[in-house]
């Protein structure tokens, strides 16, 4: 290390032992959530200097050694001496705390974010950093180690002297993270995101360490947003073939937003600001919605689409079926919320209102048949949703004079304490006899439902509301649902999913679990929801009985008894093949079953929000993808 360094600089060192010895305090958390977020901190410098205009090309590679290395066409961070601290303004970049990336270079800086916190941290936390500047027809290079400068900023060669650009490369510090292997899947969905945000920005991912060859995608999309929208409707029926597309600024605030309705019934609106999520909204989106209301209700009284004497379209009629993004830059942001994922600058709410309800209303204007389409979905909406409200009210009245009715087809359990009991949803009606023969009378009851249940995300309220399978599960669980939604009115501690093991059975097991993601998440979040296991196979040898939940534990049961002609196996297609004592021992029995239980990253809660919406759609193939990739969000839990 260079010792010739003034007190000022000791002191920035120690700058930097702040953010080792508190790293959450600087990038929300040492898992692997906090390590992706050192090369987003780094991304978002290239990015801003995309946003200025002067870069197009940001280049990410994860080596074979974990280090990461981005690489930017820009002008390349200055390495002229900074004044004030007398080091070049390079090494002011990734030594002084706060320091971010802006120069006064104009344009506006995205690193602005809940860990927006710059390049001295990702440095603070690496074993290592090296920087790389092409400028005026030189490489500059430097090296820090856990953030100590380990040579002054040197000239290691030539280049072209319009070759300009910036290339950091770094290794992040065991010591600091739980995790440090870096998830290509992790980075893509993120990196895509900047992409569709930053219109003409290429962005490359690579990843160097596969032995099989070099795994690389490029994300560059000159429609931006639209076809952010497009994307998250690739698996939905758009109801007209245009993404509406609006920008402007006002207020200094930079406006872009891009919009078109399918034909499901949810509202998928996503946010950002300065290339941020914010999943909990804010004044921008709520400007957005302010001035959808307002236009289509203004357009469906002067088209005479909404007649005099009916009530105006909701905001949630208007926004049935809605895929959106709602994208503003603005100076200074403000987030509020227990998260900080939440716009609190007023002028965004007014600059995104103006110019959406400005350019919306010539857009309909321009295109009768579109507006006709919206607004005409809109009404079906909002009568839809007047049936449901009829309906809901008559099952609270109902709930409310003779108490519960419970269904039916449920077999209650005898113990009236909630903490001792468990409900089964059996996929089936021949195997909810079995679990009811095989049950404990006490503890256990047991709810059979008929094939599939509704899709949720399909179907409508008023066709939800009279759907006998959900009705049955509402007033089995007995919380209500919604706004009604009361979980000391749980009739059950736990409630166990039971399916067959095969595709369809972890189909309905998803759409289970999609309607109680919906409708009751608290149960999720609380941890009351749980997956059975069924045996695959029986295995049956002099007498005794092994059962396998798995291929690799069959394979080690047939290590342990041999294997002869004497083993009679079984493979296991549905629940239906089992006897009830079978049923019993293998699958409710408390002593000895496998229960897995469905939890929630709450940090993670709008990213699954995502996934439901973008994988629970029409077309076939995304959901499979869900299925098979449902143990993300499933833990394994041996009860
Ligand atoms: C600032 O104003 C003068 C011209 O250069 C501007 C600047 O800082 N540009 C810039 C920074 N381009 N790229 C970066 C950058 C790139 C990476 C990969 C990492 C960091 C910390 C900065």
């Amino acid at each position: 290390m260079n010792t010739d360094y003034t007190a000022d600089q000791i002191q920035i060192l120690e700058g930097l032992e702040a953010v080792r010895k508190r790293p959450g305090m600087y990038i929300g958390s040492t898992s692997s959530r906090g390590l992706h977020h050192l090369v987003y901190e780094i991304v978002d410098n290239a990015v801003d200097e995309a946003l200025g205009g002067y870069c197009d090309t940001i280049d990410v590679t994860i080596n074979a050694d974990n280090s990461v290395t981005v690489i930017d066409n820009g002008r390349g961070i200055p390495v002229g001496i900074n004044q004030k601290a007398g080091i070049p303004a390079v090494e002011v970049v990734f030594t002084i705390l706060h320091a971010g990336g802006k120069f006064g270079g104009g344009g506006y800086k995205v690193s602005g974010g809940l860990h927006g916190v710059g390049a001295s941290v990702v440095n603070a936390l690496s074993i290592w950093l090296e920087v790389e500047i092409r400028i005026d027809g030189k490489i500059h290079k430097q090296r820090y180690e856990r953030g100590q400068v380990c040579y002054p900023l040197k000239v290691i060669g030539t280049c072209d002297p319009d070759e300009t650009g910036s290339k950091v490369t770094f290794l992040p510090d065991p010591d600091i993270f739980e995790e440090t292997i870096f998830d290509y899947d992790i980075l893509k969905q993120r990196l895509r995101e900047m992409a569709f945000l930053t219109k003409d920005l290429k962005i490359i991912l690579r990843d160097l360490r596969h032995e099989e060859g070099v795994v690389e995608k490029t994300f560059h999309y000159e429609g931006g947003i639209r076809e952010f929208v497009t994307y998250l409707n690739r698996s939905k029926t758009p109801i007209y073939p245009d993404v509406l597309y609006f920008e402007g600024k006002k207020d200094n605030v930079y406006v872009e937003v891009a919009m078109q309705h399918n034909d499901s019934y949810t509202e998928s609106a996503y946010s950002f600001v300065n290339n941020i999520n914010t999943p909990e909204g804010g004044t921008h989106l709520a400007g957005f919605r302010n001035a959808i209301t307002k236009t289509f209700n203004d357009y469906a009284r002067t088209a005479k689409l909404l007649k005099d004497s009916e009530a105006n379209l909701s905001g949630d009629d208007i926004r049935e079926g809605l895929t959106a993004i709602v994208s503003i830059k603005i100076e200074d942001p403000q987030f509020e919320g227990q998260t900080k994922q939440k716009l609190g600058n007023s002028e965004a709410r007014g600059a995104v209102d103006s110019v959406v309800s400005e350019q919306l209303t010539y857009y309909l204007e321009q295109n009768p048949s579109v507006a006709k389409q919206i607004c005409e979905k809109s009404i079906l909406a909002q009568r839809a949703r007047e049936a449901a409200r009829k309906a809901r009210d008559l099952t609270r009245r109902k709930t409310a004079l003779d108490g519960m009715t419970l269904p039916g087809k449920l077999a209650d359990c005898s113990d009236k304490n909630p903490e001792n009991c468990e409900i089964f949803i059996v996929e089936g009606d021949s195997a909810g006899g079995s679990a009811k023969t095989a049950r404990s009378r006490a503890t256990q009851a047991i709810l059979p439902l008929r094939g599939k249940i509704l899709n949720v995300e399909k179907a409508r309220l008023d066709k939800i509301y009279g759907n006998a399978e959900i009705k049955a599960m509402i007033t089995a669980f007995g919380t209500g649902i919604h706004e009604d939604f009361d979980i000391t009115k749980l009739r059950y501690g736990k409630i166990i999913i039971m399916t067959d093991a095969d595709v369809d059975g972890a189909h309905i097991a998803t759409l289970m679990l999609t309607f109680l993601y919906r409708f009751m998440p608290e149960l999720i979040k609380k941890g009351h929801v749980y997956l059975a296991k069924p045996p695959l196979y029986k295995l049956e040898k002099n007498k005794k009985t092994w059962y396998a939940y798995s291929d690799e534990e069959l394979a080690a049961i047939l290590d342990e008894v041999g294997r002869d002609q004497n083993n009679k196996i079984q493979r296991y297609k549905g629940l239906g093949e089992m006897d009830a004592d079978q049923l019993w021992d293998t699958t409710m029995d408390p002593e000895k079953r496998i229960l897995l239980k469905v939890s929630m990253d709450e940090e993670a809660e709008s990213e699954i929000d995502l996934t439901f919406t973008t994988l629970m759609g029409d077309k076939v193939e995304p959901r499979r993808e869900f299925i098979e990739a449902n143990a993300q969000f499933v833990k394994n839990l041996d009860i």
